[in-house]
C-alpha cells in the first residue's frame, strides 16, 4: 500500500469510523456554554471518552463556533460533523414531522409522563427515526430543555393580548400557524439575532425556555415573562446515517448506552437550571412575571386546535401516527 493510500485510509477512519481506533467526533450546539445542551454534550463527552479509554475524543463547539440550527444540521448531512443538537423549531422545513413538537398543548404536562414519552415512546421513536433517515439524518436523542416563556413589551394572557403582536420564532414553517393563530405577526430569525431584534425593537417579544431568557439577556431588554406552560421546548440529538451505520457494533452500543444514560441526567439537569436561572432572573429585578390561571391556558388551548390540522397537512401520513401517538400518551396521563 502506498503512503498517500494508507493517509487516506486512517483520515477515512478517524473521520467515520468502521473500527475502534482512535478518531475525533465534533459535537455542535446550538446553544452557548452553560445552556442545557453545553451540560449534555460535556457529560457525552465525559462518558464516551472514559468508555472507550480515550479511543474516541469529542470536541464540543458552543453556539457561535460553526454556524446557524440549519447550517449545523446540512454540516452533519455532508459529513463535516458527526454530532450536533437539531431543534424541531429550526427543522421543520427538512423534516415536517418533527413538527409535532412545535404543537401547543400535546405533549404530557407532568414530568414522569413528559419523560416516559420522549425517551421510551416505541412509536414516537420509530415513526420519526424513519422521518430522519428519510432525509439524511440519524436521530439519537429527543431531550426536553423546560417550558417556553413568552417575553414581551406587554403581557400576554391571552390571545388577544397577541393581536399585532411582533413575536420572533424560529425558523419552521409551522411556527407562523401557531403564532398566526393567536392573531400575533410571527418573524422567524435565527437565534444569534434575537437580541439586538428586541433592542431595536424590530420584535416585540420570543419565546423560550427561561435558562435560556437567562443566559442570552433576553430579560434584560423586556418586561414581561408570560407563563402558559403551553409547550416544552424539545431538541434533538442527530448524527448522520453513514457515521452511525459505520460505527463498530461495539462503539454504536456504547454509543446508545451514553444516550440512554443521558437521557435520565439532562432531565433532571435541566428542571435545575431553568429553576436556578428564574432565581437569578427574579433576583436582578425589572421583569414582571405573570401565570396563567387555568381559564386562561384554555382559551389558547382553543385557539390552538386548527394549528394540528395545518400540521397533519405538511407532515402526512406519518405526521398522523406521530400525533395520535403523543395525544394518547397525554390522555393516559391525565
Ligand atoms: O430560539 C432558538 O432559536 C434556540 N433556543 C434554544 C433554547 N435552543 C436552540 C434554539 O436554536
Amino acid at each position: 500500500m502506498s503512503v498517500r493510500v494508507l493517509l487516506c485510509s486512517v483520515l477515512l477512519l478517524v473521520a467515520c469510523g468502521g473500527d475502534d481506533s482512535r478518531r475525533q467526533w465534533r459535537f455542535a450546539l446550538e446553544e452557548i456554554q452553560g445552556s442545557v445542551q453545553d451540560a449534555y454534550a460535556q457529560r457525552f463527552k465525559q462518558r464516551i471518552e472514559a468508555e472507550t479509554q480515550g479511543r474516541v475524543e469529542v470536541t464540543v463547539y458552543p453556539y457561535g463556533a460553526l454556524g446557524t440550527s440549519a447550517q449545523l444540521t446540512e454540516q452533519v448531512q455532508n459529513g463535516a460533523l458527526q454530532l450536533a443538537f437539531a431543534s424541531p423549531g429550526h427543522l421543520g422545513s427538512v423534516i415536517p414531522e418533527v413538527q409535532v413538537f412545535l404543537l401547543h398543548f400535546v405533549l404530557p404536562e407532568e414530568a414522569p409522563a413528559l419523560r416516559e414519552v420522549l425517551s421510551a415512546n416505541t412509536t414516537l421513536r420509530k415513526e420519526l427515526g424513519q422521518a430522519y433517515r428519510a432525509r439524511g439524518l440519524q436521530l439519537l436523542g429527543i431531550i426536553p430543555e423546560g417550558w417556553m416563556v413568552w417575553t414581551g413589551d406587554r403581557a400576554l394572557r391571552s390571545p388577544e393580548d397577541f393581536r399585532g403582536f411582533k413575536i420572533r420564532t424560529m425558523t419552521s414553517p409551522l411556527l407562523l400557524e401557531v403564532y398566526r393563530a393567536y392573531g400575533a405577526s410571527p418573524t422567524p430569525m435565527p437565534y444569534a439575532e434575537v437580541y439586538s431584534g428586541l433592542q431595536l425593537n424590530m420584535i416585540d417579544g420570543q419565546v423560550n425556555p427561561v435558562f435560556a431568557i437567562q443566559e442570552m439577556s433576553f430579560y434584560e431588554v423586556q418586561d414581561y415573562m408570560t407563563f402558559a406552560k403551553h409547550l416544552q421546548f424539545v431538541s434533538t440529538l442527530v448524527t448522520s446515517p453513514a457515521f452511525y451505520d459505520g460505527l463498530s457494533p461495539a462503539l454504536r452500543d456504547t454509543l446508545e448506552a451514553v444516550r440512554r444514560e443521558l437521557d435520565g441526567y439532562i432531565f433532571d439537569y435541566q428542571a435545575r437550571l431553568n429553576r436556578e436561572r428564574l432565581d437569578a432572573i427574579r433576583a436582578a429585578g425589572g421583569t414582571e412575571l405573570v401565570h396563567l390561571t387555568e381559564a386562561q391556558r384554555d382559551a389558547f388551548r382553543r385557539s390552538s386546535l386548527p394549528v394540528r390540522k395545518a400540521y397533519l397537512d405538511a407532515a402526512g401520513e406519518r405526521g398522523q401516527r406521530i400525533l395520535d401517538a403523543l395525544l394518547a400518551a397525554e390522555a393516559a396521563a391525565d
